[in-house]
């Protein structure tokens, strides 16, 4: 189960092809850890796309996580749910997904440590910088996520923003994991993931 390298975040407005052919490219370039994200739609195409992504993911031996549902993570048996600070409460979901991962959102040192005290196996924190992907609030920069991980052991995987130019500064600040949406899914989306996968094989961040 990867926890770890980058997490691609899927992103319907930001991706110049559909995201399942998206995954696709990127899981081929190497990417093994997948966030499946959704905000369009019914809940049923929800499933059933993120049912896709289970095939896809299992094919690739990457772990899938599920945005904002742990009834539709469960269903699907992904690897498990991502919850933000207005969802489900992290209580609830480990008692809904039992052993599977819950990751929660995270914006700020007691959030982080909230979710870290409750249980959560991993949290996301950010937007480190700005991002056009979503209205994620002002960018908490490479110090807030260093100031994080002095305080919080379990992983951290920053988000918002990371790009090619900046995800050295990211990974100097000690995020476990780096998630990313439009810097992958922006135009070609298989020149972008190599570019992504060789950086993570000069780091020797898994
Ligand atoms: N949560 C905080 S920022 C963000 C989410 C889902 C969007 C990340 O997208 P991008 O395009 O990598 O900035
Ligand atoms: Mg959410």
């Amino acid at each position: 189960m990867y926890l770890n390298g980058i997490c691609f975040i899927t992103d319907s407005a930001s991706c110049s092809v559909p995201v399942y052919e998206a995954a696709f490219t990127v899981l081929r370039a190497g990417i093994t850890f997948i966030q499946y994200r959704r905000k369009e739609g019914t809940r049923r195409e929800f499933y059933q796309e993120a049912l896709k992504f289970r095939k896809l993911t299992r094919y690739f031996g990457a772990t899938l996580i599920i945005n904002d549902f742990a009834d539709i993570a469960l269903a699907v048996d992904a690897d498990g749910v991502h919850l933000g600070q207005d969802d489900l409460p992290l209580k609830e979901a480990r008692k809904i997904m039992g052993k599977k991962i819950v990751g929660i959102s995270t914006h700020d040192l007691a959030q982080a440590k909230e979710a870290e005290t409750g249980g959560a196996d991993y949290i996301g924190f950010g937007p480190v910088f700005h991002t056009a992907t979503k209205d994620a609030g002002s960018p908490r920069g490479t110090e807030g996520l260093k100031l994080i991980k002095q305080h919080v052991a379990i992983p951290v995987v920053a988000i918002g923003g990371i790009n090619i130019h900046n995800i050295a500064s990211v990974i100097q600040a000690g995020a476990d994991a780096v998630a990313v949406a439009s810097a992958l899914c922006r135009g070609n989306v298989a020149a972008n993931a190599e570019q992504f996968v060789d950086f993570l094989k000069v780091t020797r961040m898994p």
